[in-house]
């Protein structure tokens, strides 16, 4: 059996303006279950490049270990490429930025991947603000090892054998804020319109965008009295806002009722436009986030949409200063400057 796609396409498909259907963003046929939240996230990223013309070979997808992680597999099959080891992901992704700022990376991960083993490379990569979309698809539990609790299981949750989660959760949002993210969302994999907008956000936000989108594991983790299962979600969700992405050329067409509305200009000169469900929402206010993010987890529920964002983030490469050219594009020229500025660079330290 092959998971190869067949490559024969309608030649009259859609095409978006740099002359790709969206079928050149797909990837190999999906291998996980049937059902299983991952592959409409998958959908929601092939739609968001599609839409925003991403050429494939100027994006690096990089993950983990776990189903998550496996989804790279299914979608852009011609991007670059590089599934590492569990709860390392950041790391690669550090480095590939580090040596070429020219690529748009993608981070896909799980909550296994992050809040377990890789909890440590998550914190530092986001207080770094590196220039990167990290998606975790949280389904509370280890799918690929067959439905343990993960770190981000709520306490109380019943697993399909029926035993309680004893142990509290680490909200990977709530921390997100803690530790100073500059790009912070929750979506859902069964909420489409809210989620490609967002992807697309997160790819024009210049640092460290978290997307925490929960996607229900139908073979070990979709049971009554899981907290993660497809019902228990739909019935326990609050979306902060109806969001709209709009590219630098675009004008907005719809109005919104004053007050009720909030956009934010990224660099790039494309615009975020929230249609506020709250009125005292202010997605560029930490506090406010944070304060909403406790009251909604105190009431039971499940707040979705785009949390909260720094719109003058600066990422690791301008913190650093370092130099603009990827660096395999470097030449003696630049790499070798001189005697008499390494005479310079030295008496500096005598
Ligand atoms: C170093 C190491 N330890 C443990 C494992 C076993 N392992 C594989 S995937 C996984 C957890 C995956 O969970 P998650 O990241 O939530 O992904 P999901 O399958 O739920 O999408 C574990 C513990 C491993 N592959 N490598
Ligand atoms: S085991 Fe769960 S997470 Fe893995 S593919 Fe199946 S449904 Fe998805
Ligand atoms: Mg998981």
């Amino acid at each position: 059996m092959t998971y190869i796609k067949p490559k024969f396409r309608h030649p009259g498909l859609k095409r978006n303006k740099i002359g790709f259907a969206k079928s050149d963003y797909e990837g190999a046929i999906s291998t996980l279950c049937a059902g299983c939240g991952h592959d409409s996230i998958s959908g929601a990223i092939i739609q968001a490049c599609y839409e925003m013309a991403i050429e494939p070979h100027h994006l690096a997808k990089l993950s983990g270990i776990g189903c998550s992680s496996k989804t790279p597999t299914y979608f852009l099959g011609n991007s670059h490429g590089f599934n590492s080891v569990h709860g390392r992901m950041p790391s690669i992704a550090t480095g590939a930025n580090l040596a070429n700022r020219d690529l748009i990376y993608l981070g896909v991960s799980g909550d296994g991947d992050s809040a377990s083993i890789g909890l440590g490379q998550f914190c530092h990569v986001l207080r770094r603000n590196l220039n990167m979309v990290y998606i975790v698809m949280n389904n509370g539990c280890y799918g690929l090892t067959k439905g343990q609790d993960s770190a981000t299981a709520d306490p109380g949750s019943v697993s399909k054998e029926g035993s309680n989660n004893a142990f509290q959760a680490i909200d990977l949002v709530g921390l997100s804020l803690e530790l100073g993210a500059t790009f912070v969302a929750r979506s859902f994999s069964g909420d489409k319109k809210q989620l490609v907008p967002l992807i697309k956000a997160a790819m024009s936000h210049p640092g460290f965008a978290f997307l925490d989108i929960i996607s229900p594991c139908v073979t070990f983790n979709n049971n009554p009295g899981s907290t993660k299962s497809y019902d228990y979600v739909r019935e326990h969700i609050a979306a902060t806002s109806r969001l709209d992405f709009v590219p630098e050329e675009k004008e907005i067409t719809v109005s919104y009722e004053e007050g009720t509305s909030a956009s934010v200009r990224l660099h790039d000169g494309s615009l975020i436009h929230l249609q506020k469900l709250s009125p005292h929402w202010d997605p560029t206010d930490r506090d406010s986030a944070m304060n909403h993010l406790q009251k909604a987890k105190s009431h039971g529920e499940i707040l979705t949409g785009l949390l909260y964002i720094d719109p003058h983030s600066g990422d690791l490469h301008q913190l650093l200063d370092t130099v603009a050219q990827p660096l395999n594009t470097l030449r003696e020229k630049e790499l070798c400057p001189g005697r008499a500025v390494l005479e310079e660079i030295n008496a500096e330290y005598r």
